[in-house]
């Protein structure tokens, strides 16, 4: 039996090893595309793959699931958008309780809802503290959320609220510009983050070369996650996975 997810992001973090996690969004990819990002995952040993997006309007999420699932050993994790992305194929989800914003069907509602499927599926669950970061323009994820995001420049709000989320019982913060966002998750953000809580963290958004997954991963971001760059250019998995080796060698 597979080892669970979460103890091996747990441990990886804990030993302060730099992960990397490709973000599958089921809508912007056909089958041709998927296997090509799923050989260069494998090729480049990728630590995680994510499926979901903010609005799935296509109906290839379940195949879109099987077919990573059939290719790669990698962990897959969910990343819904809503309780419609629930897929029992996959390894596990991020339940996110979006704790940046004063939703509540996003916060426990749709939770709620969702409870009786989940504990059905089989899925691990891995509570994640959800938050999204000011990022320049108006992202898919905050107008869908209906939230407003934390100022990137308050880096007080976003500790106290990931130090909040930690209090609660979450067992991982994800700290996300929104997919496309103009820029990432400012490193002072990160840094300011990263010392404040002792479970892992999750950053993404808007990460388009390596330089700034360099930024996420010394900052203290424990998993990097990159999805829209990958879309438009596959091979640039290559170069993320040499940068978070490079990471992990000036740490050893
Ligand atoms: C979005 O953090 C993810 O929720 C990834 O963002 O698609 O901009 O890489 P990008």
């Amino acid at each position: 039996m597979r080892p669970e997810v979460y103890s091996s992001i747990k441990e990886a973090t804990e030993k302060g090893i730099k992960q990397l996690a490709i973000l599958v969004d089921p809508d912007k990819v056909n089958t041709s595309e998927l296997l090509r990002i799923v050989e260069l995952a494998n090729l480049n040993r990728i630590d995680y793959l994510l499926v979901g997006g903010s609005l799935i309007t296509g109906d290839f999420l379940a195949e879109c699931i099987r077919i990573i699932k059939e290719n790669t050993t990698a962990p897959v994790l969910l990343f819904p958008g809503n309780s419609l992305q629930i897929q029992p194929e996959a390894d596990g989800i991020l339940l996110l309780s979006l704790i940046s914003g004063r939703n509540p069907e996003l916060l426990i509602g749709s939770h709620v809802v969702a409870a009786p499927v989940l504990r059905k599926s089989g899925l691990e669950i891995i509570p994640t503290g959800y938050m999204l970061i000011e990022s320049g323009r108006l992202t898919s994820v905050v107008y869908m959320s209906n939230t407003t995001p934390i100022p990137s420049d308050k880096t007080d709000i976003a500790t106290c609220t990931a130090m909040a989320g930690e209090m609660l019982g979450m067992k991982a913060i994800y700290m996300d510009a929104g997919s496309g966002a103009q820029r990432p998750v400012p490193g002072k953000t990160i840094e300011q983050v990263k010392q404040n809580i002792s479970i892992p963290l999750i950053v993404g958004g808007g990460i388009r070369c390596e330089a700034a997954a360099r930024v996420a991963w010394s900052a203290g971001a424990d998993i990097v996650v990159v999805g829209n760059a990958l879309e438009k250019d596959p091979a640039f998995i290559e170069k993320l996975c040499i940068e978070r080796d490079i990471s992990n060698k000036v740490k050893a």
